[in-house]
């Protein structure tokens, strides 16, 4: 008897099918649409449209991965390649990221979800994704070399799981992993509780901490660093460029975040004592939970916290290490508190035309102070308020908590407006009789010397900060 060739190929496709069945693996549907990003604002939370309901997350500067339902599976496509990303108004980082952007969008989906991801390599050298706190099949985890082959330029490989349990999971490299990490690659990953009651919340907000060294006027990050970053990032976003994050007075809120930079962070929030609700590992049991202000995220770590909106205002939240909550510019600066900069500064002038005398009575003034800047390069501190400049960089945003915004609304509600008699005065009663106090060196300048130029009107590169989208 012979058997054809077509016949041979039919059995052999029949016994295919027979294992896609078992694996679910699939061919029938191609590639799905890898959907991109160019902008780095925050887009509206994405409502499942089938399948259990659940609170989608906010992702601060960011957005979530479309998906298509074929069959069983929840299919994803991140493409890893270089990106351009805007740190803030002024300065953009020639990065490596996915889908248009770093991170890459954020992957939500639900507990017991079979996802397939689908991973194409648009960079110039190999790489692999690690599903970080995903409990998975071994060949799943994505350390290259380990559990399986680095995925070649200009490949695509397939990633499959169930999803085994609901909590807070990031995605980022496991080849080349320093090169690629300090050049922004990864993502936020959410599996929603099956339950939809199960610790819902009004609003859920993600980032991720990363942190970079780029040079003053540069735009590619010096990989090599081990400590001395100079961009302390959630989203790969700084200080005013960072997202604020809205919420109703009223609302059950959530934030949650995961450290991938190279040191430890206390992210402190003001105006609430809140609960500390899960962690890398999963969902904190209620009777364990612990109140805080600050909770300290380690290297590898996530953290997600809850509080009920229930105080309008607009409160502060960033990382407690204070050289975090600012940008490039300035740390090679001298302390000069207590220095006569008015004695010092002609002498210096000889030698460095166009020095400027600074840092004398702090450094509260750079602020607000107009200063020559190399192309691309933010300010040390930066940002306006209401009352003038907030003084900070880096790890900062705002809480924006209002009585009167609609449940999805996410956009910027402008400056708190106080009730009468409710803001910090100046006395002016009758002056107190001073002690005698030790003095401090004398600068030679009064703070009022400075003048605050707004870098809102005014035309340095650094300070184009009216059309940014980020509110
Ligand atoms: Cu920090």
């Amino acid at each position: 008897m012979t058997v054809s060739r077509r016949g041979f190929l039919g059995a052999g496709g029949l016994a295919l099918a027979g294992a896609s069945m078992i694996s679910g693996r699939t061919q029938a549907a191609g590639l799905p649409e890898a959907p991109t990003m160019t902008e780095a604002t925050m887009q509206p939370p994405l409502y499942p449209k089938s399948g259990p309901d659940y609170q989608p997350v906010v992702t601060l500067n960011g957005w979530t991965l479309p998906w298509r339902q074929n069959g069983d599976w929840k299919e994803f496509h991140l493409v890893a390649e270089p990106v351009v990303r805007e740190l803030a108004p002024g300065m953009k980082a020639h990065l490596w990221g996915y889908n248009g952007q770093s991170p890459g969008p954020t992957i939500e989906a639900v507990e017991g979800d079979k996802v397939r991801i689908f991973v194409t390599n648009k960079l110039p050298e190999n790489t692999a994704v690690h599903w970080h706190g995903q409990l998975l099949p071994n060949g799943m985890d994505g350390v290259g070399g380990l559990n399986q082959p680095h995925i070649p330029p200009g490949k695509t490989f397939v990633y499959e799981f169930i999803l085994r349990k609901s909590g807070t999971f990031m995605y980022h490299p496991h080849s080349d992993e320093m090169v690629q990490m300090a050049m922004g690659m990864m993502g936020f990953f959410v599996v929603h509780p099956r339950d939809p009651a199960e610790r819902r919340v009004d609003r859920d907000f993600v980032f991720l901490l990363n942190a970079f060294d780029i040079e003053a006027g540069s735009y590619v990050p010096r990989v090599n660093e081990m400590t001395d970053f100079n961009l302390w990032c959630w989203n790969s976003r700084v200080f005013p460029g960072i997202d604020h994050l809205v919420a109703r007075q009223g609302d059950k809120v959530r934030i949650r975040f995961g450290n991938l930079t190279m040191t430890n962070h206390p992210i402190h929030m003001h105006g609430y004592d809140f609960k500390v609700t899960g962690t890398d590992g999963g969902w904190v049991p209620e009777s364990a939970q612990w109140p805080e202000v600050s909770v300290d995220v380690a290297v590898g770590q996530m953290r997600a916290f809850e509080f009920v909106a229930d105080v309008p205002g607009d409160w502060a939240i960033h990382c407690h290490k204070s050289h975090h909550t600012m940008n490039a510019m300035g740390h090679d600066v001298r302390t000069y508190i207590g220095v006569n900069m008015k004695k010092t500064a002609p002498a210096l002038k000889k030698v460095a035309p166009g020095y400027m005398p600074m840092g004398g009575s702090g450094m509260g003034e750079m602020g607000s102070m107009e200063m020559p800047l190399p192309d691309n390069t933010l300010p040390m501190m930066t940002g306006y308020g209401q009352f003038g400049p907030i003084e900070m960089g880096g790890m900062f945003s705002v809480v924006k908590v209002r009585p009167d915004i609609a449940a999805d609304d996410y956009k910027d509600p402008g400056w708190y407006k106080h009730p009468e008699g409710t803001v910090a005065y100046e006395w002016t009663g009758e002056k107190l009789a001073e002690p005698a106090r030790g003095a401090s060196p004398d600068s030679g300048v009064k703070a009022t010397e400075f003048k605050a130029v707004d870098p809102r009107k005014r035309p340095v590169r650094a300070a184009k900060a009216g059309g940014h989208g980020n509110h």
